[in-house]
């Protein structure tokens, strides 16, 4: 196995690694950049970005140096069959809720909306389990710095977590997100 290699991809209990690496689960709104941000990671083209959100079904584990990088299906955007929906939702809330590999938590969220229900949930979520949580503002590639540093004031008072602006498209800010995951011990991107 190299390095950004998809390792598993998994919906079950049964079908999740079994190695007790550490995990740091990519989470947020279809469409938000959670695949783009991760490729920008690990310097690799290895998930899939789409042109047409809310087709990831699975819950995919990126390899990085004895510990994983997860790719989870975004939310308030799935296509298709409701009952496939209901599925795939069910078993990520389940692996959000009892999972004790994962260590830390990317909360991406497209810079110029505001956290909806789902993505405070999520951040509570985090402080409940006492998970690590940064929120990756992400696309300030979109924006002016004056705007981006408006959003950054905004999101902050709205997370009260810390909250980094990062571009998956140019990579601005993606060595805030390496430094956060090295003060974990997490090494390797
Ligand atoms: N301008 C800009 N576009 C971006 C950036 N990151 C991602 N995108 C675009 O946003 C779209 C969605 O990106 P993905 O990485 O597939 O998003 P995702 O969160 O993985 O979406 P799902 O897999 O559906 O949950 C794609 O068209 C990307 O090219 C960014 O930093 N800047
Ligand atoms: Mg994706």
């Amino acid at each position: 196995m190299n390095k950004g290699d998809l390792a598993y991809s998994a919906l079950e209990e049964r079908e999740l690694p079994t190695d007790g690496w550490p995990e740091v689960v990519m989470m947020g709104r279809s469409n938000s950049g959670k695949s783009s941000l991760l490729n920008a990671l690990l310097n690799r083209k290895t998930a899939r970005v789409s042109a047409h959100p809310g087709h990831t079904r699975r819950m995919h584990f990126y390899e990085v140096v004895r510990w994983y990088l997860v790719d989870l299906p975004g939310f308030g955007y799935a296509v298709g069959d409701l009952r496939d929906k209901e599925r795939f939702s069910r078993a990520v809330d389940h692996y959000l809720m009892t999972r004790q590999a994962i260590v830390g938590g990317i909360l991406i969220q497209d810079i110029r909306r505001d956290p909806g229900a789902e993505e405070l949930m999520l951040r509570d979520w985090a402080q409940g389990r006492g998970v690590p949580l940064l929120v990756a503002a992400n696309k300030v590639d979109k924006l002016s710095k004056t705007a981006a540093g408006e959003r950054l004031d905004a999101l902050g008072a709205q997370y009260r977590v810390p909250v980094v602006l990062v571009s998956a498209r140019t990579k601005s800010g993606i060595t805030a997100i390496r430094d956060t995951l090295l003060g974990l011990g997490l090494h390797g991107l």
